[in-house]
């Protein structure tokens, strides 16, 4: 029997945007080989050494605004357009490839690239231009208090309260390009289980929660996440 699901998941990490020539975080020649973690996305590394941390990023923002989307994120906008139910994607990637490819409820819960935090009144604003510690805040004029808008190691999340609320409403769940080991991402998965969602993990490998879920698609995102949204729209026209 055809299931129809009212409301719809979907969990996006660093493999999603794989097949848009970004590099993942974990993979051999991921980001985080490259830079150990603890120099360049911990909040003690950006306050001992801002401009290290703000170069870090300075560095990333030109390839990833001229990143284009890829089949996978193109999938997501079609099923929101075809499927219409409520669906919502929960990245934790900080590019912008899901807007770009004309995805809508997007909740980046580990912040954006393109976007700046003033430490000391809140305030964030948006640039793909570089940032030092001797920029000033636009609203409060203060400097030396501007930080990438990324949640780091040992950071709250952003949209926390979104996402519960999502999670325990969703019927279906569904994981793409995310090695699973960073909380609480990682554990959204069991929440949603708890709730009564279907799971379903799309990655290129098995991943670190893998057993948490009820099905699993291996492969690469930019083919196996079409190919689940036409069998879920298949569904859909059989019911
Ligand atoms: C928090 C910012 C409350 C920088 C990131 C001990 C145990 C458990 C948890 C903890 C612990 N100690 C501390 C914690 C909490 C910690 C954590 O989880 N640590 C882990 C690593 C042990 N979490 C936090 O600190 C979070 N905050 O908990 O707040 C709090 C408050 C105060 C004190 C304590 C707690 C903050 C987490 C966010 C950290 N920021 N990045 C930046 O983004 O530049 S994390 C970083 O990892 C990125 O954000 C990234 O999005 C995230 C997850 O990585 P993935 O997206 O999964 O990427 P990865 O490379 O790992 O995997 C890619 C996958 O894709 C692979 O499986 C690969 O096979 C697959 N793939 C590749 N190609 C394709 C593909 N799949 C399909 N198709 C393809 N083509």
């Amino acid at each position: 029997m055809a299931k129809i699901y009212k409301n719809i998941v979907i969990l996006t990490g660093a493999g999603i945007s794989a097949e848009s020539g970004l590099a993942t975080f974990r993979s051999e020649n991921g980001l985080w080989n490259k830079h150990r973690v603890e120099d360049v996305a911990t909040i003690e590394a950006y306050w001992k050494n801002p401009d290290y941390v703000h170069d870090f990023y300075n560095q990333m923002r030109p390839e990833l605004f001229n990143a284009k989307p890829n089949a996978a994120h193109l999938a997501i906008t079609k099923l929101q357009e075809k499927y219409n139910s409520n669906i919502n994607v929960i990245t934790q990637n900080v590019d912008t490839l899901h807007e770009k490819a004309g995805n809508k409820n997007v909740w980046h819960i580990h912040g954006q690239i393109n976007q700046i935090v003033c430490m000391n009144c809140g305030h964030v604003f948006e640039t793909w231009g570089d940032v030092s510690s001797e920029d000033s805040c636009p609203h409060c004029g203060i400097s030396a208090m501007l930080k990438p808008n990324i949640v780091f190691f040992g950071e709250n999340l952003l949209y926390m309260d979104k996402v519960d609320e999502l999670l325990q409403t969703c019927n279906l769940f569904i994981s793409v390009g995310t090695s699973g080991v960073v909380y609480p991402a990682a554990g959204f998965v069991q929440v949603a289980k708890f709730y009564g969602a279907d799971t379903i993990e799309v990655n290129l490998e098995e991943t670190s929660n893998n057993y948490l879920f009820g099905r699993h698609i291996y492969g690469k995102a930019g083919k196996a996440l079409p190919d689940l949204v036409n069998e879920l729209l298949e569904q859909k026209e059989e019911a």
